[in-house]
């Protein structure tokens, strides 16, 4: 998605909100960063810095309702992971992992700024790193999945009730497909044959969304801390090397289901076409890929999971493309309130390529199971 110039008095007041923080440098010029669905976010550049600088950004505060314990996780996890590094690297081929650093206000010294009802944060900006949209080839593909698991190697030790849970009900299908039922008794918003597509879609598939919750209430996997948004464009990889070297975007760190993660981070990475086509055709869910990213994933995690988890996998890979498509597809329906969409229809387009992808995965539910066997 290509974003907008920002008009000139929306960008004195951002100007002025980054000169609220403890900036090294003044500010040379401001632009729109990435394509999150959530947060706005700009990239702050710095006079004398224009490889590094800053990212500023605005929380969604209609997501994310206690901001504040949302920056308190980011700095327990952030704590933990220098931590963690001071004593030596968990991660077999030593990748050099950075965490960005959160800049304090002025004056009050804290991690955020509130203006006119708006919360602001300001993290530094990792230079000589890059991020993809869509994977480029398999060596990407591990590289990805080797960033989760070292995050996950890094973090999983961290006791999961440290972490608050700043945004209830996150990646729990069940509470999804409530919410969506009740959606869509409600929905005004006009119904054309490709929603009803999808609507059945949903309709074939709802006794399967408990699966992984099941599995937490029998006992079966436990809670962990998560980075909870592992999709690739949030992967950030040495522009040198190609090695993963930081997972950003971390406000949904809370304690979940590392399947949460795994399956996220395979949704993304493993659609070659990325999630914002519109040609449907081209949505498939890649094993190759697939073999690449758990591979990448069990070299660095295999350490701190159990049988149980290593046997819930495929359940996952199933299970979060659909989840995702159910959350796109209630958003729709009512009305587009809680994703950014550039258009109307978009949370529909979204929602249908999650579905193929999930109906990709089923299709190779076999080859998927015996992957993560050999693996
Ligand atoms: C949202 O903000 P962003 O783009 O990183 C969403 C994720 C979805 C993702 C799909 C807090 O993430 O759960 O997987 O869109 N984040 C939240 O692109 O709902
Ligand atoms: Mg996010």
């Amino acid at each position: 998605m290509a974003s907008a110039p920002i008009p000139p008095d929306e960008l004195a007041a951002l100007q002025s909100v980054a000169e609220a923080f403890e900036l090294p440098a003044p500010v040379a010029r401001i632009e729109p960063l990435g394509n999150g669905n959530v947060n706005a976010t700009y990239r702050v550049h710095l006079v004398g810095a224009e490889q590094g600088g800053c990212v500023l950004q605005r929380l969604n505060t209609a997501v994310f309702h206690q901001p504040r314990l949302v920056m308190a996780n980011i700095d327990a996890v952030a704590a933990h992971v220098e931590r963690r590094l001071a004593n030596g690297n968990p991660d077999p081929a030593g990748r050099p992992w950075r965490m960005p650093a959160v800049l304090r206000q002025r004056g009050s010294g804290e991690p955020w700024l509130e203006r006119d009802g708006q919360f602001w944060r300001m993290i530094t900006f990792l230079e000589a790193t890059r991020s993809v949209e869509a994977i480029e080839g398999p060596e990407q593909a591990r590289e990805i999945r080797a960033g989760l698991g070292l995050f996950h190697a890094l973090i999983h030790d961290l006791p999961a009730e440290q972490l608050a849970d700043t945004l209830e009900g996150f990646h729990i299908t069940p509470a999804y497909l409530e919410q969506y039922r009740r959606v869509l008794a409600e929905s005004r918003v006009e119904r054309c044959g490709r929603c009803s597509e999808a609507i059945a879609f949903v309709a074939e598939r709802e006794q399967r969304a408990g699966v992984l919750e099941e599995a937490r209430s029998a006992g079966r996997l436990q809670l962990r801390p998560i980075h909870g948004d592992p999709k690739i464009n949030n992967l950030l990889l040495c522009e040198r090397s190609g090695q993963a070297v930081a997972l950003i975007d971390l406000d949904t760190v809370k304690p979940g289901l590392v399947h949460y993660d795994i399956g996220d981070c395979l949704r993304s990475a493993c659609n070659p076409a990325g999630e914002e086509t519109t040609n449907l055709e081209a949505v498939h869910f890649d094993l190759d890929l697939a073999e690449a990213v758990l591979q990448g994933y069990l070299g660095v995690a295999r350490g701190f999971l159990t049988p149980a988890d290593l046997e819930a996998i495929p359940d996952a890979i199933a299970l979060l493309p659909f989840e995702l498509g159910l959350r796109f597809l209630t958003d729709h329906l009512a009305g587009d309130v809680y994703f950014r969409t550039e258009r109307p229809g978009h949370n529909l387009d979204r929602a249908l390529v999650q579905f193929r992808l999930a109906d990709s995965v089923e299709r190779q539910r076999a080859a998927i199971e015996a992957l993560v066997d050999r693996l």
